[in-house]
């Protein structure tokens, strides 16, 4: 299992709607994430800074990989793109953080 964490950017004035969208998720998203290995994931809010703290645990890069091309996750990034700082393909700008200390 490899963990991955992440930060992304909600609009200031679109935390509230970031989040409801995330408490109705698609279910077929959920099913795709699954699909492509993706557990026990959790994003935070700063609600001072506006920045968004991913965590994801996958099972391999490669899986992993193959989701963004979905057509499930392509119509999610541009449902999504209106709430958050995007790239020109409608993915979240994304900075990947380096883990730096775990224990269980
Ligand atoms: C986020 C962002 C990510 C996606 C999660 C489920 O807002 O769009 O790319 O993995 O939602």
């Amino acid at each position: 299992m490899i963990r991955k964490a992440f930060v992304m950017t909600v609009y200031p004035d679109k935390h509230e709607e970031y989040e409801k969208r995330h408490n109705e998720i698609w279910p077929e998203m959920v099913d795709a994430l699954h699909h492509h290995g993706a557990s026990n994931y959790s994003i935070f809010l700063d609600k001072e800074t506006n920045q968004l703290f991913g965590y994801v645990e996958i099972e391999n890069e490669e899986k992993w990989n193959k989701m963004s091309a979905t057509d499930i996750n392509q119509k999610w990034w541009d449902f999504m793109k209106p709430v958050m700082k995007t790239n020109t393909d409608n993915s979240p700008v994304s900075k990947s953080l380096k883990q730096v200390f775990h224990m269980d």
